[in-house]
C-alpha cells in the first residue's frame, strides 16, 4: 500500500479508503497544532491489551484502524506491539517488530505521524527507520541503558513515562508518602540522565504514568498535581483512557464499569487535562477527545 486520496481531519465519520494511491511525506512533530491540546490515538497491535486487545492483531486490521484514526483527525497514532497490562506476558523484540513494523511503515507513508510504544531499543531504532517520528517508552525507572544514546543520536521526540517496577511487579511498588512530589522528582532524575546523554530538553515529553504502579487515589492526585509536572518545563502527556480508576469511579450497583463504558469520562479528562496545562492526551476514542481539546482551547480563548 502506498497512500490515500482523502484529506486528514475530514471528520470522525470518515472511513479509510481501501485503495492507497500516493505516498505522502509523513507529518512532522513540528507540524503538530500548538493552539490546542494534541491527541495521540492508541493502536494496540496486541492480542492482550486490557481494552482493545485482540481487535487489531493482523497487520491489515491494524492498518485499517490506524488509517481510520488518522483520517478522523488524530494528531499522532501510537502503535504498540506489547501489552503493558499488569500480568501480561512479555514478548521478544523480534515478535514485537513483526507485529508493528509493517503497520508503522504503511501509516507513515500515508502521511501519519506515528509514535511507537516500546521499551526495546532495537525496536525503537527499527521503528524510526520504518518512519516513526516519536518514541513512547513506558519502562520508567527500568529503561534500557542504551535508550538515551539512541534518542540523542536519532533526535526524535521521546515520551518519558514514570513507572516503578515492571508489568509483573507493579502493585507492590505503589507506595508513596507524597505521590506527586515523588513522581515529579523521579521523572526529573530520569530526564537528567537523558539530557546528560545528549538528548535535547525539547525532545523530552513527560508522562506521570497513570495506572502504572499507581492506584486510583494516586491517579487522581497526579491529575490534580498536573501543574507540578508542567513546572519541569517539558510538554506533559496524560494517558487516562479507559483505565481502571475510571471504571471504579463509574461503578454501578457494585460493578466496575467495563473499559468500553469509560470513554465519556476519558473525554472529560482530556478537556480538563489540557485546560490545566497538559500538552496532549493519549486516548482510544480520538474523535471524542479531539472535540474535547477543541472545546478547551475555545474556552481558554
Ligand atoms: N498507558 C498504556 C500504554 N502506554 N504510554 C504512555 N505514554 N502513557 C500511558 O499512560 C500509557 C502508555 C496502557 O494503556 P493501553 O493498554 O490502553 O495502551
Amino acid at each position: 500500500m502506498d497512500s490515500l486520496a482523502a484529506v486528514p481531519g475530514t471528520g470522525p465519520a470518515t472511513s479509510p479508503l481501501p485503495v492507497v494511491r500516493k505516498v505522502r511525506a509523513p507529518r512532522k512533530f513540528s507540524d503538530l497544532p500548538t493552539d490546542r491540546g494534541v491527541v495521540m490515538a492508541i493502536l494496540n497491535v496486541t492480542p492482550d491489551s486490557f481494552s482493545d486487545g485482540g481487535k487489531f492483531v493482523s497487520p491489515d486490521k491494524a492498518i485499517a484502524q490506524g488509517l481510520k484514526l488518522f483520517y478522523g483527525g488524530a494528531d499522532i497514532i501510537d502503535v504498540g506491539g506489547e501489552s503493558t497490562r499488569p500480568g501480561a506476558e512479555s514478548i521478544t523484540p523480534e515478535e514485537e517488530q513483526a507485529r508493528i513494523l509493517p503497520v508503522i511503515e504503511t501509516l507513515s507513508k500515508a502521511g501519519a505521524l506515528v509514535s511507537v510504544d516500546t521499551m526495546h531499543v532495537d525496536t525503537a531504532a527499527k521503528a524510526i527507520d520504518a518512519g516513526a517520528g516519536i518514541i513512547n517508552d513506558v519502562s520508567g525507572m527500568t529503561f534500557s541503558p542504551e535508550m538515551p544514546g539512541l534518542i540523542a543520536e536519532r533526535k526524535v521526540p521521546y515520551v518519558l513515562m514514570h513507572r516503578r517496577g515492571d508489568a509483573r511487579n507493579v502493585d507492590p511498588a505503589a507506595k508513596y508518602d507524597d505521590v506527586v512530589a515523588e513522581v515529579v522528582a523521579e521523572l526529573a532524575e530520569l530526564r537528567d540522565k537523558f539530557v546528560a546523554a545528549g538528548v535535547a530538553e525539547d525532545q523530552i515529553i513527560l508522562d506521570p504514568g497513570l495506572g502504572f504502579s499507581k492506584n486510583a487515589e494516586h491517579n487522581w492526585a497526579l491529575l490534580r498535581g498536573l501543574p507540578e509536572f508542567t513546572k519541569l518545563g517539558h510538554k506533559v502527556l496524560i494517558g487516562a483512557s479507559r483505565k481502571r480508576f475510571l471504571g471504579t469511579l463509574l461503578s454501578s450497583a457494585g460493578k466496575v464499569a467495563a473499559p468500553a463504558e469509560r470513554d465519556h469520562a476519558t473525554l472529560a479528562i482530556s478537556a480538563l487535562a489540557v485546560a490545566n496545562g497538559a500538552w496532549g492526551v493519549r486516548v482510544h476514542d480520538s474523535g471524542a477527545s479531539l472535540d474535547a481539546v477543541k472545546v478547551a482551547a475555545a474556552w481558554a480563548g
